[in-house]
């Protein structure tokens, strides 16, 4: 569904980035609305271009880990940023850590055309 795929944009794209900031995930998880209501405990965002995340849905189809067949690994490794929440993180005040990474990338992919919808790990 269109919506499920603007929101994998929303919550895991940046091409641009990321800027050379420890406080890269702070920011940006609030900028992308994940702060609201509840700190995301776990959130990846790629930093490479929109075709070439949307052509890992045609790339090696693998196991989800809730057990759908509908997941995909990217055949190079990508450019990512973890951030993850830190135990000390008291919501509304969400403290994320940042770690920039090079991995390759499970998404899971939906539709017509078939895109991606969820971020699944990154190996
Ligand atoms: P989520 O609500 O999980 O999925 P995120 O990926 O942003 O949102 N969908 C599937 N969901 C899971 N497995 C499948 N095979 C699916 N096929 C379709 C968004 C939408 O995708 C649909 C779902 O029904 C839903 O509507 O793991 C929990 C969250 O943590 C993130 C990813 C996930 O949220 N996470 C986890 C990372 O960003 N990075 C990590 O390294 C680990």
């Amino acid at each position: 569904k269109e919506s499920r795929a603007m929101m994998f944009q929303q919550q895991h794209m940046d091409p641009d980035g990321p800027s050379t900031n420890s406080n890269y995930c702070n920011q940006m998880m609030r900028r992308r609305l994940m702060t609201e209501g509840r700190c995301k405990p776990v959130n990846t965002f790629i930093h490479e271009p929109l075709v070439d995340v949307q052509a890992i849905c045609l790339q090696g189809n693998t196991i989800c880990k809730n057990g759908k067949p509908n997941c995909h690994k990217s055949s190079s490794s990508m450019k990512i940023t973890d951030c993850r929440v830190k135990s000390s993180s008291k919501y509304p005040d969400c403290d994320y850590q940042t770690s920039h990474k090079e991995r390759h990338i499970i998404v899971a992919c939906e539709g017509n055309p078939y895109v991606p919808v969820h971020f699944d790990a990154s190996v």
